[in-house]
């Protein structure tokens, strides 16, 4: 299908590396839609180089460049610099459907099925489950919507400051006008659900079409050891989903750091992936074993470390003999 995209956003160098662990990931579940990125005027050039080289199209967006509408909105509206850059996605009238999907997040299946979905569906965010994420949804490029969203954003604002408020209040009718607009969790599964509903995941959880990595720390903000196979970096959080970010950085390390390393030559870059002295010597300090009970019920087990299966078998072994 020619005239269908997925689509994403990288506003710097580092959502530019998610971008291609995305990209990566739609391509290796087999796609048969287009891959373009658009980007913001600070992604250098050889992170262009490598998205080029796995999206069919890279798209520069430089809003206060643009000399247009947009930029006539951005100048009224400051403060939502990165809205305007996500509403672009309205531009790509080449395409009659597309899905964006944020940087953050992760193919484990092959989602085109999304396609057959109308503008605007999308997942119900779980803070406030009458409102939709903005974080995959599907949408139809049209230059008289663009304009509109443009216009209400001037008009109205963002309640949230973000584009999540701004498309919420636009496509108001989503939480109760069209049921086959709300995209099962499934298509956005928090490694957090793991926890808050365990049941639910285990009944579920091996359906996950995509992961979202949300909250603050990135999969590109830990470290990783190629050869070890293993990441570095606040255990604590890594802890909340590590099968996936595992996932994560074994696509980054093995497909993209390889492509950077031929685009950025003899430049220095910053990969994230180095041979880290062992593990013992950076052992995080360590906790009582009743401290250590108290956290794994509340599901905070240190799966990279001391209650990783490895551990876990090695005492079993000890009490099986
Ligand atoms: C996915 O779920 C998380 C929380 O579990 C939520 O914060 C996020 O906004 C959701 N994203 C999408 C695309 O539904
Ligand atoms: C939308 O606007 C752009 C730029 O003005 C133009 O190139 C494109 O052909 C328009 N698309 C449609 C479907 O009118
Ligand atoms: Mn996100």
């Amino acid at each position: 299908m020619a005239d269908q995209a997925f689509v994403t956003l990288a506003t710097n160098d580092n959502y530019a590396k998610g971008a291609m662990v995305l990209g990566k990931s739609l391509r290796n579940h087999k796609t048969s839609k287009k891959l373009v990125v658009l980007i913001g005027p600070h992604v250098s050039e050889p992170s262009r180089a490598v998205l080029g080289r796995i999206y069919d199209e890279v798209r520069l967006v430089d809003v206060l460049d643009s000399g247009d509408t947009a930029h006539l909105a951005m100048m009224k509206r400051p403060d939502l610099g990165v809205t305007f850059t996500k509403l672009n996605c309205w531009t790509l009238t080449h395409y009659s459907k597309c899905v964006f999907m944020d940087a953050d997040t992760l193919v484990v299946s092959n989602i085109d099925e999304l396609f057959d979905r109308e503008e605007l569906s999308a997942a119900p965010d779980p803070g406030w489950p009458d409102c939709f994420n903005s974080g995959v949804f599907v949408f139809r490029p049209s230059n008289e919507t663009y304009g509109k969203l443009l216009q209400h954003c001037t008009e109205h604002g963002s309640f949230d400051g973000g584009d999540q408020g701004v498309l919420n209040s636009f496509f108001s009718d989503w939480a109760t006008a069209d049921i086959r607009k709300h995209l099962p969790f499934i298509y956005n599964m928090s490694s957090i659900a793991i926890y808050t509903y365990l049941p639910a995941f285990k009944q579920y959880g091996a359906n996950a079409k995509v992961v979202h990595f949300l909250g603050k720390t990135k999969p590109w903000s830990y470290m990783y050891d190629p050869k070890l196979k293993v990441m570095r970096g606040d255990v604590q959080e890594a802890a909340t989903h590590p099968g996936f970010l595992l996932e994560w950085w074994t696509l980054y390390s093995s497909c993209v750091v390889p492509m950077l390393h031929q685009e950025y030559g003899d430049q220095p870059f910053h990969s994230g992936c180095e041979d880290l002295p062992p593990q013992s010597e950076h052992a995080p300090p360590s906790i009582s074993s009743a401290e250590r009970k108290q956290r794994w019920e509340q599901g905070q087990a240190d799966y990279m470390g001391i209650d990783s299966f490895d551990s876990i078998e090695k005492k079993l072994a000890v009490f099986l003999k």
